[in-house]
């Protein structure tokens, strides 16, 4: 029986709820800045989110929608170069500190902390974006909490493919058995389960019909004390919010 020693954290949709009016919102703008008419509205982002990764999803986008597009030049650095715009906008809106983290985060990396265990994030953003969250939500000194920030193009192939959860184990020198997941998509949960992790799901309004089958919980949330969670999935005895207690309690089961 393995030890509980980390949390691995999957960042959009997970930590924040960035998607909607975060991640799309830059994107829109970044379109209307290079003259595009596009525009991503909340349903039709809601199905490019199959695809993750803004610059997999611009093409997709592409592939599905405008097939009509044409330009001169090398379509993936003009989508590269659309993409990095996006991160600017994207960047500054958090700057702003528009977009919170979500119920129960905060308090659940510094109770693992305090009790020793590593924490680690695994996301198809970029690193950019994560750090900028980090620093608008909890503060510079927070980054230093994470051991390992996987995040991007580190790894060739995004979610759902495993290998961003392989990367972020093997910097961590742990195995699968010594780690708890946290997600919110399906893309999400396919990525940890090809890496054998045990995964608990907090939905998110395009997350909530999601397949999660094999999740050891599905929560509406993490909850607070005072802001119970919903249980859509899973057994969490006596618990009515997540806490290090129950991490363990989970991790112990699923082994
Ligand atoms: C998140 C994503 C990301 C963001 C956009 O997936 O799919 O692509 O929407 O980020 P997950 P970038 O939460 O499963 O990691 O534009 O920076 O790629
Ligand atoms: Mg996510």
């Amino acid at each position: 029986m393995s030890e509980l020693r980390a949390l691995l954290f999957d960042v959009d949709g997970t930590l924040a709820d960035t998607e909607r009016d975060g991640h799309r919102v830059a994107f829109n703008r970044a379109f209307k800045e290079a003259g595009l008419d596009w525009d991503w509205t909340v349903p039709l982002y809601g199905e490019l989110l199959a695809v993750t990764g803004g610059k997999e999803r611009i093409q997709h986008y592409l592939d599905l929608h405008r097939q009509d597009f044409s330009m001169n030049g090398d379509l993936t650095q003009y989508i590269a170069d659309l993409h990095a715009a996006k991160t600017r906008f994207y960047t500054e809106m958090l700057g702003q500190g528009s977009i919170p983290l979500r119920p129960g985060i905060e308090r659940l990396f510094r109770e693992a902390r305090e009790q020793g265990l590593k924490l680690a994030i695994a996301t198809t953003t970029t690193v950019e974006n994560v750090e900028t969250l980090i620093n608008h939500t909890l503060g510079s000194e927070a980054l230093s909490w994470f051991d390992v920030i996987g995040a991007g193009d580190v790894v060739p192939h995004k979610k759902p493919a495993p290998d961003i959860y392989f990367y972020v184990m093997e910097q961590l020198g742990l195995a699968a058995n010594q780690c708890l997941a946290f997600e919110d998509s399906e893309n999400g949960i396919k990525a940890t389960h090809g890496s054998k992790l045990t995964t608990v799901i907090t939905i998110n309004d395009y997350t909530r019909d999601h397949d999660f089958n094999g999740a050891a919980l599905v929560l509406d949330q993490l909850g607070e004390p005072d802001a119970p969670f919903q249980v859509l999935q899973g057994d969490v005895g006596k618990h009515t919010y997540f806490n290090m207690e129950l991490a363990k309690t989970i991790h112990h089961h699923f082994q």
